[in-house]
């Protein structure tokens, strides 16, 4: 009898457990729960310490995490020594730049431009094709026709620096994307505002000398960025196509649903990738792939590949560049 008692609690104390919202059973499934102040904004790479003090002029007076995150990002955009992102981003092998973003609120908007050319600022355009259009995704010719038809200027993308490195890769053409180039790559963006809602923005020039045509992981959402406001966010950062092959941020974001922290949602995606580049037999060391995720409760976390991938956080405690940890 007291046999049976016994069991019918431990059922009844599972069955509660699984009754509970994803983030509650999270919670309790997490070592230490604590919660974090918000606003919190993370961002990747270096040049994000200057996108997060961007973002954190909106987020620190109340503003909305999706205004935070579009603006902290065309920062960095709009920066042509940033060399991977935007305006003076590296072109692809014809010496044409060609941009990819994407952007998500706490409503699970969703817009995304692809393959985009002399526009200096796509993660805006991402933004008014979500409040704009039907759509949630436009590419190429079509989305700078739409651009140009929303009062966005066309500009020479194409920096006499980009340029010229471009001309130099000419003369050897090899076609061998190198892992953290010069230590700055896309730039990916989330955030949660003081109400605690989520945004995420990602935006880059693609991997440098890729082929023509070629649309990365950052303007797909699901796999360059992924929101959630029920359970957390999460943005990447390397080489896109492992990244688009497990659906990576939105991994990150329904390990979270499923109880891990921020941190282990990072390792676990880097870990899935990793089985399948050693599954693929392929040769490691010239793949790089970061994630950084954030949870409902402010808390954060950050995994990479291969040492050398780094995030900025800025919170109530200040904005902080930090070497994220590697699997290798
Ligand atoms: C892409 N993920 O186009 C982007 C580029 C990047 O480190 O982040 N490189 O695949």
């Amino acid at each position: 009898m007291s046999n049976r008692r016994n069991f019918l609690k431990k059922a009844g104390v599972f069955s509660a457990f699984f009754a509970l919202k994803p983030l509650e059973a999270a919670t309790l499934l997490q070592e230490k729960p604590r919660t974090v102040r918000k606003p919190v904004v993370l961002s990747t790479w270096s040049f994000g310490i200057a996108a997060n003090t961007g973002a954190w002029k909106i987020l620190s007076t109340g503003g909305r995490a999706l205004d935070a995150v579009e603006q902290g990002v065309r920062l960095v955009e709009d920066n042509p020594e940033e060399r991977s992102v935007g305006y003076g981003g590296r072109p692809d092998r014809d010496g044409r730049v060609t941009l990819d973003a994407c952007i998500m609120d706490e409503k699970a908007n969703i817009g995304s431009v692809a393959f985009l050319e002399h526009i200096k600022n796509p993660i805006s355009v991402a933004r008014a094709v979500m409040e704009k259009t039907p759509h949630v995704m436009l590419v190429g010719e079509g989305a700078l026709s739409f651009a140009l038809a929303q009062g966005f200027r066309k500009t020479n993308l194409l920096t006499e620096e980009s340029e010229k490195e471009w001309r130099e890769w000419l003369k050897k053409t090899d076609y061998r994307p190198p892992v953290n180039i010069e230590n700055h790559d896309t730039v990916g963006m989330i955030a949660i505002d003081s109400l605690g809602n989520l945004s995420g923005a990602c935006t880059t020039s693609g991997l440098a000398y890729k082929m023509h045509g070629r649309v990365g992981d950052s303007p797909i959402i699901g796999a360059g960025l992924f929101v959630d406001n029920e359970v957390g966010a999460a943005t990447a950062t390397g080489h896109g196509e492992e990244v688009i092959r497990t659906c990576g941020s939105h991994l990150v974001v329904e390990m979270m649903r499923n109880g891990f922290t921020p941190q282990k949602a990072c390792e676990e995606a880097v870990k899935r990738i990793h089985r399948n580049l050693v599954n693929q037999k392929r040769n490691i060391q010239d793949i790089q792939i970061g994630f950084i995720a954030l949870n409902k409760n402010g808390e954060s976390g950050a995994y990479c590949l291969q040492k050398g991938f780094n995030y900025a956080l800025h919170d109530q405690n200040g904005n902080t560049l930090i070497d994220a940890s590697a699997l290798i």
